[in-house]
């Protein structure tokens, strides 16, 4: 590794997970960016995910927005925001305020969002201001109001530390939030009492290391944490000091007790042990995210685990407590900031005359809508109906993460004007826009974010705008000013921003809500730039900290709530013509829509293709191969994906990543899949639990490709990913073109280079590549059969001399390395399992001291474990 330009070092946070990571940055000597992690940083203490590891692989500049765009075509910021703010206006004028709106994203900064916010809520004189965060966070946000009376997370990470029980419910920490996932690891060395149980339907990574895991019926976690209680209950548990302090006791254990337990397709034994230990373990934490929150019930799930809490008085003490951990870098601070349509800002509601009144005044707004804007799914629903006339995306790629996605990039294609301000030129989204304005991204703009245990971290620029790019927050600003909202825009920087922010929300500290960062309200310029990482509250009354363990809530009694829930199956029923459970969620090495992660190499190379988790006897029942391509139906809409056969996944039951896009697999967008039901409380959608039916995808061919370029095929599938070399690519197809050398060409766009063919047309089989001056262009393989050649090595030829790469593998000593398991060092699966054959590697430190695998970030050990408990299964059995 190359040693970091300390002078120039820049200390920043990682954009994408909330887990807040801060980095060093620098230059890296050859143009390019170092980063590494901030040793002195509370959330990670230096250490990083392989995402946070590979972001100086994503900011080169190419598919970046660089200029302000207007129908297709380049133009000066005057032009763009002046038609924007003019359409915005006209809209307003003719239909009200409530025919806008703006859609946007946790991944803003903190500064952004406050001038998102305060324009729409403020000034537009509309609440139709709602993010990804609805698709997100928002169950945790109505669970945590109804329990505490305010959204706060009480505690903090140094729980994990002290813990003796960890429960992760629908969390897949150790892919999803990895740097959390490690510490929890090391400290289970230092303190092996420690345990971990996973409560997920699927065996997932974050199994591997764990001392329990309780493969739950998708949607049921209710009925399990109901048992929960009655059990509390039953044992005497139930803390009568704390219970003071909460009202709705005996309604919720009444309810709990009334649960039917089989419903969560455990057996008796495992219930029993996990009961046991959480009622027999004083300090637990007990830590969820999207297998609780995305459902049709997330609001009670959330609660059916607040009250096991709050009934023992677990809570807000060293080492226990519920813990919501926060998906996107600034969920938290866009929570805080009033970004959802439900929230008015600083943790005031849009419903108190009271409140509006002090936001109206310190705004000096003309207007404060009285009642909730439109979330997420109701928004796209009145986009789709006409009824928004102008709208407004910042940050976020709604036509692959909504569900429906389909009919949701139909209804923003309809919309009479639509904004996107991107800092990709090329997405799903931005290809609807009439407006694109190109973003400054991550790197190259400065504000705050705050992370999931509430501390704030500055993000610094270290890099400078490209071509046009701007902040978001100065486009909306500009916008303000221009639809004639002048003074209250008048921002010259983001340290401003953050200074009013601050004081607001002294205003809402004295309403007695608990989020106030008073205390940094008079921050000058020099010291914002300065600002360390810093836990809220930050006011005269309380600095940091944990909340609710002296029993105060902010409910209007003061009383922290139990909530009488009861589970309820998820919303779509399955039935004969869509008899699977289609679970969705994230892989190790892809952020979202890929607009970053897939421009790293080192990140395509972990899983680069879109798939499907098949149970093997579903996958046996409906001939389903390992390597075969799968339809996916829903009543909603369709996919196709490459199978991967395992037991991880229950039968009856399907998972496939959210990430691949229009952009680099439009067979594969899963999200068109996904019927847009919500919890009825928060309005998050279910996005766990569609119902879908599965079947071989009938090919008449098979292809897999790669180029020194990129290339979009004019096939039924096809996937791409980006590698060192260049570009690969899986494709098929039912037609079978006539001529596949002219085809090969077509899809390369190589006129002039020299072609090599191999072709055997009774098998169906072609073998077709194109060099020029020597060096290898592209090559296709196909075959009738799903192609058999040595991928890992075939990629690395583009740009080389290679005149034997129809035989399709590596000569014979070059051995083939699989696909990368260790993305920090490239280390692929044959040569870990080599090593644990070969070499009888049988431990993780063993593989990481002989081949460096798992020694950096660390995010790849529990797979490595996986592989070594594999061959240690296989030699017991043999
Ligand atoms: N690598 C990576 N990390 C990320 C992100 C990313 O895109 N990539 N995105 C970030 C964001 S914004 C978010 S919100 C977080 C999400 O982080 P997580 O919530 O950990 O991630 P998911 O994979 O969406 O879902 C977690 C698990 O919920 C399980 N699940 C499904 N249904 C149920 C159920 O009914 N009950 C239970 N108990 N579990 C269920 C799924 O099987 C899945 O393993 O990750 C953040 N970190
Ligand atoms: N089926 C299914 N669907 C899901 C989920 C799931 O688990 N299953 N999870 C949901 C969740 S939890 C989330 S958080 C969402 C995430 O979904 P999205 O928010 O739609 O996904 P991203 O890819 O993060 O989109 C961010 C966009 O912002 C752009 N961008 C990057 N930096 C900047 C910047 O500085 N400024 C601006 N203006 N733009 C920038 C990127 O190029 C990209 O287009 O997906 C949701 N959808
Ligand atoms: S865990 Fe990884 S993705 Fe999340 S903030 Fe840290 S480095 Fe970034
Ligand atoms: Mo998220």
């Amino acid at each position: 590794m190359k040693a970091p330009n300390s002078t120039c070092a820049i200390r920043s946070t990682c954009p994408y997970c909330g887990v807040g990571c801060g980095v060093v940055l620098g230059p890296d000597g050859q143009g390019g960016l170092d980063v590494r992690g901030d040793k002195s940083h509370p959330a990670n203490f230096g250490r990083l995910c392989s995402k946070g590891t590979a972001l100086g692989e994503t900011v080169s500049l190419d598919g970046r927005l660089l200029a302000p765009r207007v129908h297709g075509e380049d133009t000066d910021w005057d032009s763009a925001l002046g038609l924007v703010a003019r359409k915005f206006s006209e809209a307003i004028a003719e239909h009200g305020p409530d025919s806008v709106a703006f859609y946007v994203s946790g991944q803003l900064l903190t500064e952004d969002y406050y001038v998102a916010n305060k324009l729409m809520k403020g000034f537009i004189g509309s609440a139709n201001i709602d993010t990804n965060s609805r698709l997100c966070m928002a169950s945790t946000v109505a669970g945590h109001k109804r329990a505490f009376g305010t959204d706060t997370v009480p505690g903090t990470y140094e729980d994990l530390d002290e813990a003796d029980l960890i429960v992760l419910t629908g969390s897949n920490l150790a892919w999803c939030h990895p740097v959390l996932y490690q510490r929890i690891l090391a400290n289970r060395k230092k303190r092996p009492e420690q345990k971990l149980v996973v409560i997920d339907p699927r065996r997932t990574a974050s199994c591997d290391l764990a001392d329990l895991h309780l493969p739950v019926k998708p949607g049921a976690d209710v009925a399990l944490f109901n048992g929960l209680l009655a059990e509390i209950e039953k044992r005497g548990l139930i803390d009568r000091e704390f219970a003071e302090h909460v009202t709705g006791l005996d309604e919720a254990i009444e309810a709990a007790k009334a649960d039917d337990l089989s419903v969560t397709g455990l057996s008796d034994d495992l219930l029993a042990e996990f009961y046991a230990l959480w009622c027999g373990t004083e300090k637990v934490v007990t830590i969820f995210s999207q297998g609780v929150n995305q459902s049709s019930s997330g609001t009670d799930k959330v609660n059916a685990i607040t009250n096991c809490h709050l009934a023992t008085g677990r809570i807000g003490r060293a080492g226990l407590g519920p813990f919501s951990v926060t998906g996107q870098p600034n969920a938290m601070g866009g929570r805080e900031v009033g970004g959802l349509a439900n929230m008015l800002a600083c943790h005031l509601d849009i419903e108190n005359g009271d409140h509006r009144k002090a936001v109206g005044d310190f705004w000096s707004a003309p207007v404060i809508p009285e009642q909730a804007g439109l979330k997420a799914v109701d928004m796209f629903r009145a986009v789709g109906e006409g009824k928004i006339k102008a709208l407004w995306i910042l940050h976020t790629n709604p036509a692959v993460s909504m569900p429906d996605a389909d009919k949701v990039r139909e209804a923003i294609a309809g919309c009479d004007f639509v904004v996107v301000s991107d800092i990709t030129e090329a997405t799903d989204t931005a290809r609807l826009a009439h407006v694109l304005l190109p973003a400054t991204g991550w790197g190259e703009k400065s504000g705050t974010v705050t992370n999931s245990d509430r501390i704030i971290s500055r993000q610094r620029a270290v890099l400078p705008a490209p071509g046009e790019a701007r902040p978001d927050w100065w486009q909306l600003a500009e916008v303000g000013r221009l639809m004639g909202y002048g003074g209250a825009f008048d921002y010259a920087s983001p340290a401003e921003i953050f200074r009013e922010y601050a004081a607001l929300s002294g205003i809402a500290g004295g309403f007695g809500k608990d989020f106030d960062i008073s205390g940094l309200k008079d921050l000058s310029d020099a010291e914002y730039d300065a600002l360390e990482p810093t836990r809220w509250p930050v006011s005269e009354g309380k600095q940091g900290g944990r909340f609710f363990a002296d029993g105060k809530f902010f409910t209007p009694d003061g009383k922290g709530r139990m909530w009488p829930v009861s589970w309820k199956p998820p919303a779509s029923k399955t039935e004969l013509r869509y008899p699977f459970r289609l679970n969705t969620g994230r892989v190790r090495d892809q952020w979202h829509t890929m607009t970053r992660t897939a421009r790293a190499p080192r990140l395509n190379a972990h899983l680069g293709e879109p798939f499907i988790e098949i149970h093997p006897d579903d996958a046996s029942a409906r001939g389903i191969g390992p390597t075969s391509l799968v339809e996916v139906t829903s009543p909603n809409g369709k996919a196709i994906l490459r199978a991967m056969i395992t037991d991880r996944i229950a039968p009856g039951e399907i998972f496939a990543p959210m990430h691949w896009t229009g952009e680099n697999a439009p067979a594969a967008r899963i999200d068109a899949l996904v019927a847009p039901v919500t919890d009825p409380v928060s309005g998050q959608p279910e996005s766990k639990a569609a119902v879908a039916q599965i079947k071989p995808f009938e090919a008449a061919w098979y292809g897999f490709a790669m180029s020194q370029t990129p290339v979009k095929a004019d096939a039924e599938y096809w996937a791409q990913a980006k590698t060192y070399a260049g570009y690969r690519m899986e494709l098929a197809g039912r037609e079978t073109p006539e001529d596949w050398v002219e085809a090969a060409r077509q899809l390369f766009d190589l006129a002039d280079a020299v072609v090599q063919t191999m072709l055997d047309p009774a098998k169906g089989t072609a073998r077709i590549a194109f060099h020029k001056d020597g060096a290898l262009q592209a090559a296709l393989f196909v075959s009738c059969q799903p192609v058999a050649v040595m991928r890992d090595y075939l990629t690395h030829l583009p740009g080389q001399e290679a005149p034997m790469v129809l035989s399709g593998k590596s000569p014979a000593d070059q051995p083939d390395p699989g696909p990368v398991l260790c993305s920090c060092f490239n280390v692929g699966v044959n040569t870990i399992l080599s090593a644990i054959e070969t070499r009888g590697l049988m431990t993780v430190e063993a593989i990481g001291e002989a081949l460096q695998a798992g020694t950096n970030c660390g995010s790849c050990r529990p797979e490595i474990k996986a592989l070594i408990e594999r061959i240690k299964g296989r030699a017991a059995a043999e």
